[in-house]
């Protein structure tokens, strides 16, 4: 781990409104595939011949079994030790009267499964959205019955179905991002986690919580994107620094 983990722990203890700022690398350890770097998702496909409306024009039917695929496998994962001890953290600090949130990137459910809430500024991996009435569901049939013969789900209404979820080149709903800066502008302590940081507006939010003064602590393995506007950088799996890093009682 750091020699810095008192130092951290300390901060911690002393904030009164904390977010987690979470990204892929937080589901790693419970096998779900990040999208870059080794083994991620991108390695096999492009980003945009899957995850964008364009590509959901020119074949539904591949990129519903790209998702199918990944509801599929992100049914079969549990959360791990850093989805529970953010999901601890953050229910130890709203019973102390103190403030503490969990914005992510991820569309996988597992900081719910958890026992968290969290602002989902990318979408969710188990809610459908009518291309036709624009009606959204929850729905978590994995495999998605039909996929198989080549026919698409549908609405009540007769509409195509999509996942709920946020492609490159569309808006985020601005309700979440308004959410999401908002809890990132007052927080005394952001914990970067899993993420890249690669990916805008969303990593927008790190540069904002710097210059509301934040304290910004990252745990990643690797260097990032944010890593330059971190006061501290925990180079470990999430898995293993956060239950270690999130031991603190309100101070
Ligand atoms: C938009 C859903 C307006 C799909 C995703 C500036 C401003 C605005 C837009 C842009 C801009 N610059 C560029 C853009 C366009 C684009 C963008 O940001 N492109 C990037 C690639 C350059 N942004 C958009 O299109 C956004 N829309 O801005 O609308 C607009 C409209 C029209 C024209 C212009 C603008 C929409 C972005 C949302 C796209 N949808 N996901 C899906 O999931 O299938 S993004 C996708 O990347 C995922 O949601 C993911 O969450 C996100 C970020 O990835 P990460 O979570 O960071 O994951 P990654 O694999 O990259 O990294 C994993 C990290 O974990 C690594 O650092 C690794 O070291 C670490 N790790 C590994 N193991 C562990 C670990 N960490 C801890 N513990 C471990 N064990
Ligand atoms: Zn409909």
């Amino acid at each position: 781990m750091v020699p810095d983990v008192s130092l951290i722990r300390a901060a911690v203890a002393r904030a009164h409104r904390v977010v987690f700022f979470t990204g892929a690398g937080v589901s790693a350890e419970s096998g779900v595939a990040t999208f870059r770097g080794a083994g991620g998702l991108w390695e096999a496909y492009r980003p945009e011949e899957l995850a964008s409306p364009s590509a959901f024009r020119a074949d539904p039917l591949l990129v519903w079994r790209f998702y199918d695929h990944r509801r599929q496998k992100a049914l079969q994962a549990h959360p791990n030790p850093g989805h529970h001890a953010i999901a601890a953290f953050v229910a130890r600090w709203r019973a102390a009267g103190r403030s503490a949130a969990i914005v992510t990137q991820n569309v996988d459910d597992l900081h719910e499964r958890a026992g968290a809430d969290a602002v989902h500024l990318h979408g969710r991996l188990f809610e459908v959205r009518c291309t036709g009435c624009g009606r959204v569901t929850a729905d978590r049939r994995a495999p998605m019955p039909g996929l198989d013969g080549g026919s698409l789900p549908e609405c009540v209404c007769g509409g195509v179905l999509r996942p709920n979820i946020v492609w490159f080149g569309e808006h985020l709903d601005p309700r979440d991002l308004e959410a999401a800066y908002g809890l990132v502008s007052k927080a005394d302590v952001l914990f970067v986690v899993g993420t890249s940081a690669v990916v805008w507006p969303a990593a927008g939010l790190v540069p904002h919580a710097r210059r509301a003064g934040a304290t910004i602590i990252e745990v990643n393995p690797e260097d990032t994107d944010a890593s330059d506007q971190c006061a501290f950088t925990v180079r470990a799996p999430s898995g293993q620094a956060l239950p270690v890093l999130l031991d603190v009682e309100p101070a």
